[in-house]
């Protein structure tokens, strides 16, 4: 063989090795089909695991602590000096065509906080407290057990419900970078089912209508409206053990991202103690399961109401946290409306725990906006 040959035969050898080494290292999420923006994001999230835990608030652009609707204002920032690395936003509202969601944050200026996040490397993830379509009141409206059934095929409200997902499709994509391209969001979809307070709570449906209502949104959205910017997050609120947390699992082929929801359930040190309980078990529970299954675990909501303890960010969380590989730890919202004054869950300037937030943001594995681009 001519010397020139063997190279050339050598180089493309190597390429080739190459290539399926890229390929096997790439996480495919479950939309075959999904964006490369979006294998790249849940690539990021794979990576993210070795490096530390990022720090997500839920509406942290739109409005804090007795503010609303300053540009470039968040609470986290000004206390911390970065913006989250995770951003979390309330689709509730957009099935009905209105104009702002239920916490009254008008979704033109959502989608312009997506992409300024996108902009900066940050991560969107989204949560979606939809109407009871039955009744038409909120999705705290659990008092039948029959809504789900009415929106699965063949059900009442089928076609309608369909036509709430067109509004949910067209909301993600409308999402698009400077360059045209979507933007990937995390959809945190049907959350906390494990719990009665929802119209798909585990009172309000069979496991198996659950998981029908879950099977038939993402085959919706991704094969029929083509969205494939999303990830998909299931996160109940607590659970017992791993059976408890399965039993209404979709399954693997339906779920990118495992997590759950846990708040501290009151003010006191008692209440303190119940959580490190459920917040270990739950943190068990969900990272043992991401690693069987190939998922990214994360904390989809937690918190302390009005953080009466001014050190939980580093006695409370951070040693809970630290000892698991987790993507992300989203604290709750800070509400602006003055009649929900207690309603906060990360500090803003001059409140007790700001300082301890910020000893919290600064430890090595805690990862902000800065960290991740
Ligand atoms: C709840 C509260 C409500 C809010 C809802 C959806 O936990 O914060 O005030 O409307 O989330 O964001």
């Amino acid at each position: 063989m001519k010397k020139g040959l063997f190279i050339l035969m050598l180089i493309a050898g190597f390429a080739a090795c190459k290539q399926k080494e890229t390929l096997i290292e790439m996480k495919q999420p479950i939309d075959k089909n999904a964006t490369k923006e979006t294998v790249d994001l849940y690539n990021k999230l794979f990576k993210s695991l070795d490096r530390g835990i990022m720090l997500g608030h839920q509406d942290a652009l739109a409005y804090g602590h007795a503010w609303y609707k300053e540009a470039g204002r968040s609470d986290v920032k000004d206390v911390t000096g970065d913006y989250p690395a995770v951003i979390g936003w309330e689709l509730g509202h957009v099935e009905i065509g209105a104009e702002f969601n239920l916490d009254s944050i008008y979704f033109s200026d959502m989608k312009q906080y997506i992409k300024d996040t996108y902009a900066r490397g940050g991560i969107t993830t989204a949560s979606w407290h939809g109407d009871n379509i039955v009744t038409g009141n909120t999705a705290w409206d659990c008092k039948q057990d029959s809504v789900v059934r009415t929106i699965l095929p063949n059900g009442s409200n089928h076609a309608k419900y369909l036509a709430w997902l067109d509004r949910v499709a067209d909301f993600f994509l409308d999402l698009k970078d400077k360059d045209g391209k979507y933007i990937p969001v995390v959809f945190r979809m049907y959350h906390e089912h494990t719990g009665n307070w929802f119209w798909w709570g585990n009172e309000q449906c069979t496991p198996g209508e659950y998981k029908q209502l879950w099977i038939m949104t993402v085959e919706y959205l991704r094969d029929k409206k083509n969205v494939h910017n999303l990830l998909y997050a299931y996160s109940p609120s607590e659970t017992q053990d791993e059976a408890h947390f399965l039993e209404r699992y979709p399954g693997d082929d339906y779920v990118d991202i495992v997590g759950y929801d846990s708040y501290v359930p009151g003010k006191d040190s008692t209440a303190i103690a119940k959580y490190k309980e459920a917040m270990e078990r739950n943190l068990k529970i969900v990272t043992g399961y991401a690693s069987k299954s190939n998922k990214i675990p994360t904390i989809g909501e937690t918190g302390m109401e009005s953080i009466p303890d001014s050190t939980y960010f580093t006695q409370v969380v951070y040693p809970l946290i630290s000892q698991h590989k987790i993507a992300w730890v989203l604290f709750w919202r800070n509400a602006w409306k003055k009649n929900m004054p207690d309603h906060f869950y990360a500090p803003f300037i001059g409140h007790p725990s700001a300082k301890d937030f910020v000893e919290f943001v600064n430890k090595d594995n805690v990862l902000m906006n800065k960290d991740i681009k």
